[in-house]
């Protein structure tokens, strides 16, 4: 494997891993811009970052269960319609480091930023299947076709040298409501090496593992793609399994990310000249799930007030008015507080169907350390 050609990256960022390159914006970053810059948007990769420079000849071969194959080349991408999708994406590893610390788990550590929410330019993948003959709102082909695999160019050690994939249901592919992109652009700008350039995947509401960047090949498969990070990698196991005893053919891929909420206003420790602060942060939820409410305590959890919710910086705010806001995005949240000489701040969401989130970490500690959706907690001490 070959780092000497690797991008340039904003200094700011905290690296948790240099090769294959794994870093996240400090949380304050986060809460500036509903949209987050390129620059401070998390990147997770499992190999170097591959180039592609000739634009021309770049290629997506689609095969699989669907007649003949296909070529389709970044000038058939465009002539489809283009679509803006604002949609936030989480990696399922987001928040690691605080689970870890209840108890051992493999993986890269992350803080509390493994996230963003990018406007994200390009193709329905509904219409580009469409395009090679598969109709919308499709479950099965003719020939047994039930799922999209996605491969990559990028080749990493989990899949013993071969390229990163992954899959969805083709319903899910070629229902355009769910927003599938094939995605040439990321807030405006051409994508970049880091993200995925020329072309990536971007599924909404999905843990960001599912979200295949440096598209290669599409293939229509009958079952879900038996790749490394699908079968043995970003399923959720309860905590009692443990390296030994762990079967992986017992749980399905992780697709839709839970409810979440964190607080970036504010450090895990905080020493403030007075007791006046302001909590403000980002909830998200999976599946197009909204958030119905955010609930801030700032002590430890006896009593809550809820917080206000808004989406647009500025003046646009959205409280409940689903049809202005972005489905596949996250909101912020913010509330101001009075608090005594010590306090324990925490923040818990609730999602438009009700869900809520788990309130210790134990409770939902796993191996690999995904999905640590837990209230978000914080200390605040007011010093002189
Ligand atoms: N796609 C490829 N080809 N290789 C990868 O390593 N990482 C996945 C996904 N797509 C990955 C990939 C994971 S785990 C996440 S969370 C997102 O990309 C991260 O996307 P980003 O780096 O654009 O933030
Ligand atoms: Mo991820």
């Amino acid at each position: 494997s070959d780092y000497s050609r690797e991008p340039p990256r904003h200094p700011s960022l905290q690296i948790n891993a240099k090769e294959p390159f794994n870093a996240e914006p400090p949380r304050s970053a986060l809460i500036t811009s509903y949209v987050t810059p390129v620059e401070y948007f998390y990147k997770r990769n499992h190999g170097p970052i591959p180039i592609v420079d000739d634009i021309e000849r770049y290629s997506v071969s689609v095969s699989g269960l669907i007649g003949n194959s296909k070529e389709l080349f970044m000038k058939d991408i465009w002539r489809l319609p283009k679509y803006n999708v604002a949609a936030t994406l989480q990696c399922a590893g987001n928040r690691r480091t605080a689970m870890s610390k209840t108890r051992t788990v493999k993986g890269v550590g992350w803080d509390v930023a493994a996230i963003g929410n990018a406007v994200w330019g390009g193709a329905k993948l509904a219409d580009v299947l469409e395009l090679i003959g598969i109709p919308k709102y499709t479950s099965s082909t003719p020939s047994g076709g039930k799922h999209v695999e996605f491969v990559s160019i990028d080749k990493c050690k989990e899949e013993n040298g071969g390229p990163y994939k992954a899959s969805i249901p083709l319903i899910q592919a070629t229902n355009p409501e769910a927003d599938v992109l094939l995605a040439y652009e990321m807030n405006g700008e051409t994508l970049n090496r880091d993200h995925g350039y020329p072309l990536r995947v971007v599924v909404p509401g999905v843990i960001g593992a599912r979200s295949v960047k440096w598209l290669e090949s599409i293939n229509i498969i009958s079952e879900e793609c038996q790749g490394f990070f699908m079968q043995k990698d970003y399923k959720m196991f309860p905590p009692r399994v443990n390296w030994d005893n762990i079967n992986w053919s017992t749980r399905r891929p992780q697709m839709d990310f839970p409810v979440q909420c964190v607080i970036c206003s504010l450090e895990d420790v905080n020493v403030v000249k007075n007791g006046k602060i302001t909590i403000k942060g980002y909830a998200v939820s999976g599946g197009g799930r909204g958030i119905e409410r955010v609930d801030v305590s700032v002590d430890g959890g006896k009593t809550w007030v809820e917080a206000s919710r808004f989406q647009k910086s500025g003046s646009e705010y959205i409280a409940d008015d689903d049809s202005k806001s972005d489905k596949w995005a996250w909101v912020f949240f913010e509330t101001e507080a009075e608090i005594p000489w010590s306090a324990e701040i925490v923040a818990k969401a609730v999602d438009s169907a009700a869900n809520v989130q788990p309130e210790n970490v134990e409770d939902v500690w796993n191996l690999r350390g995904i999905l640590n959706t837990s209230w978000h907690r914080v200390h605040v001490q007011v010093g002189h």
